[in-house]
């Protein structure tokens, strides 16, 4: 019989053999025709399937709210210093897009895997707070360096606003609202930040759509999908402040001494 040649790659998300490309085996022409957005594509492309419609909702706007923050925080504040260097679209992007971590944006997969294995677990806040501690770890998912519990992030709002009335299930999402109360109570800064929100709200998208099995809720988890959504979120802001840059024709950044503390 035949015998197939032995390949290089493996793929199982898309397909451009065809007279039109396919996502998840989605033809091209549906997509338009059927007027599906980007949450879809999302849907396709990341998790092979088509979700319900308030998923991909929630997923488009994840990627709305996260898209800028303005110009002062990590991200956009190397795009700015690298295009006033005068280089490229790519290398101004990147440059902006490697300062997502654990510290700034990155925090979404962390957030899921601690928020999920502590309810799961059935910790309470508080023991679950004061294990972290212990173990000499940040809570990913809290804390702000501008926002406040007397100043709440309005983007948290949202997120918790939409899944309250569309999600069959937020309860990953309450018990990290419980933390953040707790957390709130050793200081004001403590807040349950963007990166925290999704990564609860994310679980509970996963449990509550019926559309993915505990075995691969786990592998999402693990593997960690959920940054990608700032990732691609952010990266609308930083080719905008690109661009801006470019526009404004600024020159090289220096930053002035008065603003260095030199020392010995
Ligand atoms: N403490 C975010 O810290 C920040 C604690 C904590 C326990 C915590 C910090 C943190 C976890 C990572 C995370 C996502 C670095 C943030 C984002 C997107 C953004 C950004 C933007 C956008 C801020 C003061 C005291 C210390 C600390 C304690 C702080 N966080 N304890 N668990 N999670 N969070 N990142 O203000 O006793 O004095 O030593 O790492 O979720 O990135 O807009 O800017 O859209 O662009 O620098 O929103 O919270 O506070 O380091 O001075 O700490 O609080 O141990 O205690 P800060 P620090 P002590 S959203």
């Amino acid at each position: 019989g035949k015998v197939r040649a032995p390949t290089h790659i493996i793929s199982t998300i898309s397909d451009d053999r065809g007279e039109e490309p396919c996502y998840a085996g989605v033809p091209m022409s549906s997509i338009v025709e059927q007027g599906y957005g980007v949450g879809d594509v999302i849907s396709l492309l990341w998790f092979k399937r088509s979700l319900p419609r308030y998923c991909t909702q929630f997923i488009e706007i994840c990627i709305m709210l996260c898209a800028d923050h303005g110009p002062c925080v990590s991200g956009a504040h190397n795009t700015i210093v690298t295009a006033r260097a005068g280089k490229d679209l790519v290398s101004s992007l990147v440059s902006g897009l490697l300062t997502i971590g654990p510290r700034f944006g990155g925090a979404i997969d962390d957030a899921a895997r601690y928020f999920k294995d502590a309810y799961d677990r059935g910790l309470s806040p508080y023991e679950f707070v004061e294990s972290m501690k212990k173990k000499g770890i940040r809570v990913p998912g809290i804390g702000h360096r501008i926002k406040r519990g007397d100043n709440r992030d309005q983007r948290v709002e949202l997120l918790q606003k939409f899944a309250r009335t569309h999600f069959p299930s937020v309860k990953y999402m309450e018990y990290a609202v419980q933390v953040e109360t707790y957390t709130l109570s050793k200081a004001n800064n403590l807040v349950l930040n963007v990166d925290g929100a999704i990564g609860s709200l994310f679980l509970d998208l996963l449990a509550g759509s019926g559309m993915f099995s505990k075995q691969e809720i786990d592998e999402i988890v693990e593997i960690g999908y959920l940054n990608g959504l700032f990732v691609l979120a952010r990266s609308i802001g930083l080719i905008g402040h690109t661009f801006d840059q470019k526009r404004l024709k600024q020159p090289l950044y220096r930053h002035p001494w008065e603003d260095v503390l030199y020392t010995k």
